[in-house]
């Protein structure tokens, strides 16, 4: 078993991105640069509840000390990561349950991630690609409360949304004929 009790520099990387397998890469990769573009740096692993269950445990159980403040777990299928790790820390966790061919679609990993008993919670994203973005989006809402950088860089994310919005409002006024 690989630990990684001492090899994480503490601070450097606030936020944990941590996936079932490498075929949930496609999918988190949308995670990735949305957390780089708030300017955070995050620790990517692939980590399995069932496959690696005690890497999961201590990568949990250690986190906090290696300086991570939040955790992204996303799996597919029976998907028990995002809860695993809750069961080894008291950091904040954001679960991304993915689409897998081989499953149902992703409602499989919904219910499992999302369905913790009282005292554990994960915090549940939607399926696929717009959850691993969100769970980006999150995890900085998270680290803003504390780190007016990332604070800055999501309000001006939220003022581009809303100038993009407003510019796509214009332009169906324009093909509607004004008005
Ligand atoms: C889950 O099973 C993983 O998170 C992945 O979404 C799914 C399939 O894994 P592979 O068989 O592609 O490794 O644990």
């Amino acid at each position: 078993m690989v630990s990684e009790k001492n090899t994480i520099k503490p601070g450097t990387n606030p936020v944990a991105v941590v996936m079932g397998s490498d075929s949930d890469m496609d999918t988190m990769r949308g995670c990735i640069e949305q957390l780089k573009s708030f300017g955070i740096e995050p620790l990517v692993r692939i980590i399995s509840a069932h496959r690696t269950p005690k890497v999961a445990a201590e990568f949990a159980q250690n986190a906090a000390e290696n300086g991570i403040q939040v955790i992204i777990a996303a799996a597919g299928m029976a998907a028990h990561l995002a809860g695993a790790l809750a069961a080894h820390t008291s950091l904040p966790i954001i679960g991304v349950p993915l689409f897998s061919s081989a499953g149902l679609g992703g409602v499989d990993a919904l219910l499992s991630t999302v369905q913790m008993p009282p005292g554990v919670p994960v915090a549940t994203m939607g399926i696929g690609p717009m959850g691993a973005r969100n769970a980006a989006c999150l995890a900085a809402q998270i680290l803003g409360l504390s780190d007016s950088g990332v604070a800055g860089r999501l309000r001006e994310y939220k003022k581009q949304q809303a100038a993009q919005t407003e510019a796509k409002n214009q332009v169906l006024r324009e093909r509607m004929g004004g008005g």
